[in-house]
């Protein structure tokens, strides 16, 4: 067990605090696609985690896909680096460059509830976790579900997501008893991916409409790659989609509510770094498009919390750029731990204030569907995105000026118009063929 935070930090980036005396322990809460906007839904997890904890409402996923941006998550490494490029190939997971390997190596007390990556088999056993109850894929987690219990595989009839509560209370109980040792539990709902089936309690629960936003609304798509003017998503449809998954994340907040009580009761609950994080973001028909895969922001931005009263402040809002690669190197300093050289973290810790992002890199490798190959680079006034061919050739590119076109409706690089092409194009991309091949501290 490591007594006190190493000052050199985790992948080579230097760490300034050093202020762990006794290891934290650690939850990690990831739900499955869902967008900004949703905590309203959630009046338990934001009374938690918004006075007690910082809220970074400039969250990104490097990756907009489960497989990839939870290895992001576990690793500290851009897709182009940890290899888990798609949903279909979670084996290219080096599982040693792990935050559950890091953290059972320095004596923590590990489980995984809900699920780990999407995979073709249920009776692998999730490395570096010694409990467990994983499932494959959330369309079918909700009820009557197959799990993985421990290396035993069973049919769950409860609410996925009551299950996955009920499991992580039970291990903090059992750990607390004997409070020698830290525990991380990692958690992930069903909630609120597809098919959006709600706990019975919460059938119809009503919820009112949005108010259309620009990006809902986007008639003109001449200035959009053919995949976007060929999706016919409407705001009706979209309407409806966002309520159910609002009713599915009423069951994680009433989990989030146990789960904070349960902290407060033992005491724990300074002791514990708390992450909340969606794997990805959804588009609710925003320029026709449901669903994830897209480059554009509803996909890409998450809702993100973390409560450490430690080492983070409370009440308060980083504005910083900043991603699901960073979780890593947070968690690591907060238990003082130092990173493995033979695996490079890309992203930083967000205990250190003293760094900001100039910009971050997101990516998506076609697998499946008609989204196809892009990467972009962007930071609060830009967006510049490439689409690539089987042989890496640009394809089609955009570019959107967030200041004044922040619902990304005029693609200035595809609008017929020359005299309004940003000058920086061509040193744009040079940035993204650098950033795309980067690892550790020269990522973005
Ligand atoms: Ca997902
Ligand atoms: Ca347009
Ligand atoms: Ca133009």
């Amino acid at each position: 067990m490591a007594a006190a935070a190493l000052g050199s930090g985790t992948g080579g980036r230097p760490a300034k605090a050093a202020f762990v005396t006794q290891p934290p322990n650690v939850l990690i809460v990831v739900t499955d696609d869902q967008p900004r906007g949703t905590l309203s839904a959630m009046p338990a997890t934001k009374h938690w985690l918004g006075p007690h904890g910082t809220r970074y409402p400039n969250a990104f996923v490097t990756t907009p896909l489960c497989c990839p941006s939870r290895s992001s998550i576990l690793t500290g490494q851009y897709a182009h680096n940890h290899h888990v490029q798609d949903n279909t190939h979670p084996e290219n997971l080096d599982v040693r460059s792990t935050m559950e390997r890091y953290l059972q190596g320095d004596g923590y007390r590990t489980a995984i509830f809900g699920k780990y990556l999407n995979g073709p088999n249920l009776n692998l056993s999730p490395a570096y976790f010694s409990k467990y109850a994983i499932y494959l894929r959330s369309e079918d987690a909700y009820y009557n579900s197959r799990w993985n219990v421990n290396g035993d595989i069973r049919t769950i009839g409860e609410y996925g997501t009551t299950f996955v509560a009920d499991k992580a209370m039970n291990f903090i109980q059992t750990n607390e008893k004997n409070d020698v040792r830290p525990w991380f539990l990692y958690l992930s709902t069903p909630a609120p991916h597809r098919p959006f089936v709600p706990e019975y309690k919460y059938r119809g629960f009503p919820f009112a409409s949005m108010e259309p936003r620009p990006s809902m609304l986007e008639t003109d798509k001449s200035d959009k790659p053919a995949y976007v003017q060929a999706a016919s998503g409407s705001v009706d449809r979209a309407q409806k989609t966002r309520k159910k998954q609002l009713r599915t994340l009423l069951s994680v907040d009433d989990m989030m509510r146990r789960l904070h009580r349960h902290l407060v009761r033992l005491g724990e609950v300074d002791n514990t770094i708390v992450i909340f994080i969606s794997d990805n973001g959804l588009s609710w028909s925003d320029h026709g498009l449901l669903g994830k895969r897209g480059p554009y922001t509803p996909s890409v931005m998450v809702p993100m919390l973390i409560s450490y009263p430690p080492g983070l402040g409370q009440g308060t809002v980083d504005t910083r750029i900043v991603a699901n690669i960073d979780l890593l190197p947070t968690v690591l300093q907060a238990a003082g731990i130092s990173s493995d050289p033979r695996y490079p973290i890309d992203g930083r810790s967000l205990l250190d204030s003293s760094w900001s992002r100039d910009h971050i890199l997101n990516e998506y490798q076609q697998e499946h569907g008609p989204t196809p190959t892009w990467a972009a680079l962007r930071n609060d006034s830009y967006h510049y995105i490439e689409y690539y061919d089987e042989t890496g050739a640009i394809t089609f590119r955009e570019y959107y000026d967030l200041v004044n076109d922040p619902f990304e409706l005029v693609n200035l690089l595809g609008d017929g118009d020359p005299t309004n092409d940003p000058p920086n194009a061509a040193a744009l991309s040079a940035q993204l063929v650098q950033d795309k091949q980067c690892s550790g501290s020269n990522c973005p």
